[in-house]
């Protein structure tokens, strides 16, 4: 089986260069892998499956083409959480929860293993759960929008008063997620902390985290029994 696994491209604009790496990524990696899993924050901010904006066209055109010739899955991240049945169908894409399952490995975006960060964490639960999400698109899609950029900065004010470890993964957290589903090693993203890090001892276990996409581009391969984690220059993938 080969797979490819990437996450936080954080994608905002149709013609930038890390849109033009991750659609030349899907053309080409679609035709040399089975499955391709997204783990969550593909885009800066999704508000609805309705948005017909210039990058959620894009993006759902660039998917369309990678479903016919590898199978896609998809993990909600922090800012695309609202990623929904309609936009998974639209793309020929499978959601999945988070964490999953995949053979003997444990997928998860990463967030819900910040543990040592319980403001984050109540936030999270509130903007995961249905009714909240309703009642958000019940508004309109400028309404939405306004309302995602206020979060953003709200975000972005709350993490400076935040030192690193508490926005890293909480290790104990991981170690009994992977006893509890029997799995060896987890992918994640989210920190973007990337680093392929193994953990020793009695419940040891590999832990892969996938970087974002900035100055290069992350994703973690598989082949069979080997997995390995790889930096690229976004240049890679430009559309031929
Ligand atoms: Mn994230």
């Amino acid at each position: 089986m080969k797979r490819v696994f990437i996450s936080d491209l954080h994608l905002d604009h149709a013609d930038s260069e890390v849109f033009q790496a991750f659609a030349g990524l899907l053309r080409d990696e679609s035709a040399r892998v089975d499955e391709i899993y997204i783990l969550g924050d593909l885009v800066e901010m999704w508000i609805g499956d309705d948005d017909t904006s210039e990058i959620a066209l894009a993006l759902i055109s660039a998917l369309q083409e990678a479903s016919k010739r590898a199978a896609l899955f998809l993990l909600h991240g922090n800012r695309d959480f609202l990623f929904g049945q309609a936009f998974c169908e639209q793309i020929g894409a499978t959601l999945l929860p988070d964490p999953y399952v995949l053979d003997d490995i444990l997928l998860s975006h990463g967030d819900l293993f910040c543990t040592d960060d319980a403001a984050y964490q109540d936030v999270r639960q509130l903007l995961r759960s249905a009714e909240w999400q309703s009642d958000l698109l019940q508004r309109s899609l400028g309404e939405r929008q306004q309302f995602g950029q206020q979060m953003r900065a709200q975000s972005m004010a709350a993490n400076a008063n935040k030192s690193d470890q508490i926005m890293d993964v909480n290790l104990s957290a991981i170690t009994a997620a992977m006893a509890e589903h029997r799995t060896t090693t987890l992918i994640h993203g989210h920190t973007h902390r990337p680093g392929d890090y193994p953990r020793r001892g009695s419940s040891a276990f590999r832990r892969v985290v996938l970087g974002d996409w900035q100055d290069c581009g992350w994703l973690c391969r598989q082949d069979g029994a080997s997995l390995t984690l790889e930096c690229f220059n976004l240049s890679r993938y430009r559309a031929s």
